[in-house]
C-alpha cells in the first residue's frame, strides 16, 4: 500500500507527500531499491506513458520529476553501496541539448557511494566541458541522454575528446533510456550501463 501511495503521489507531483511516504516506507522496512524501482521509477514510466498519449503535458512531467527527486533525496543514504572503496575520478553529465537529469543524478549518487570522486557537470553539457575535465585528470567520462535527438551528442563528445588528443587517456561510459549496447559500440564508447547499479560495476571494470 505504501509503495502504491508513493507511486500515485509522484504521478500527482506531490513532493512533500512523496518525502513523508518514502520515510514511512523505510520505517516500515521496505528496501530502498524496492521504493526506487517499484514506486519512484515505475511512476516516472507511467508519467512518460501519460505524456505520450496526450494526457500529460510538459508542466505535469516537470512537477512529477520534482516529486521524484525529493523522494530520491531521502533515499540517497540508503542507496549508496557499502563495502570496498574504489579510487577514481569521474566526470558525469547529460549531453548538450538534453535537460533530463534524474537518471544521471542517480548514477552519480551510486558512483559517489561506491567511493569514486564524482564531478557532476549537470545537464545540457557542452562537449568542451567534458574535454576540460579529461584535461584535469578525470579517468572516466559518463554521458547520459534521454532523447533520441540528443543521443548523437554522445558521439560528438567522444569526437571532441579524440580531437583534443585525450581519447586514449579516458574511458567513456554511456547510458540513458534510448541508449543501447550496440549504439555504445557504434560510437566507440568503452562501456554502457542500462541502470545506475550496473554503471558502478562497469566503471569499476573500466578502471581495473
Ligand atoms: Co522528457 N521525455 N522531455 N522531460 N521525460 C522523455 C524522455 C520521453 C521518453 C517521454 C515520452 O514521450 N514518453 C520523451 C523522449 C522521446 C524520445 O526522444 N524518443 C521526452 C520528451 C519528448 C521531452 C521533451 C522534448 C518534451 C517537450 O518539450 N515537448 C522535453 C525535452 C527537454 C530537453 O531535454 N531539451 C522534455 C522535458 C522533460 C522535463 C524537463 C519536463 C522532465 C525532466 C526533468 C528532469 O530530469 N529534471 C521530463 C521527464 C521527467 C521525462 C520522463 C517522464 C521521465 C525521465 C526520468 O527521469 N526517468 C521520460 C519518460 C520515461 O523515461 N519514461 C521523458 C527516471 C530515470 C531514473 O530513468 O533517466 O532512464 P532514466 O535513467 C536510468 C537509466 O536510463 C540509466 O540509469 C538510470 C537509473 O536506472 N542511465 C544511465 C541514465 N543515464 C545514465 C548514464 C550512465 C549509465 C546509465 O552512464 C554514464
Amino acid at each position: 500500500m505504501t509503495l502504491e501511495t508513493i507511486y500515485q503521489h509522484v504521478i500527482d507531483g506531490e513532493a512533500e507527500e512523496v518525502e513523508s511516504q518514502v520515510q514511512k516506507a523505510l520505517q516500515e522496512g521496505y528496501s530502498a531499491s524496492d521504493i526506487l524501482n517499484k514506486a519512484l521509477i515505475a511512476a516516472m514510466d507511467e508519467v512518460g506513458r501519460l505524456y505520450e498519449q496526450g494526457d500529460f503535458f510538459v508542466p505535469e512531467m516537470l512537477i512529477a520529476a520534482r516529486a521524484m527527486q525529493s523522494g530520491l533525496h531521502i533515499l540517497k543514504p540508503y542507496l549508496v553501496e557499502g563495502g570496498v572503496k574504489a579510487a577514481g575520478k569521474i566526470a558525469i553529465g547529460t549531453v548538450k541539448g538534453d535537460l533530463h537529469d534524474i537518471g544521471k543524478n542517480l548514477v552519480a549518487m551510486m558512483l559517489e557511494g561506491a567511493g569514486f570522486e564524482v564531478h557532476d557537470l549537470g545537464s545540457d553539457v557542452d562537449p568542451q566541458k567534458f574535454v576540460q575535465m579529461a584535461k584535469e585528470g578525470a579517468q572516466v567520462i559518463g554521458l547520459s541522454a534521454l532523447l533520441t535527438t540528443t543521443m548523437s551528442n554522445m558521439a560528438v563528445t567522444i569526437q571532441a575528446l579524440q580531437q583534443a588528443g585525450l581519447r586514449d587517456k579516458v574511458k567513456v561510459i554511456i547510458g540513458g533510456a534510448p541508449v543501447t549496447p550496440e549504439y555504445a559500440q557504434k560510437i566507440g564508447a568503452d562501456g554502457f550501463a542500462p541502470d545506475a547499479s550496473t554503471a558502478t560495476r562497469v566503471v569499476r571494470e573500466l578502471l581495473s
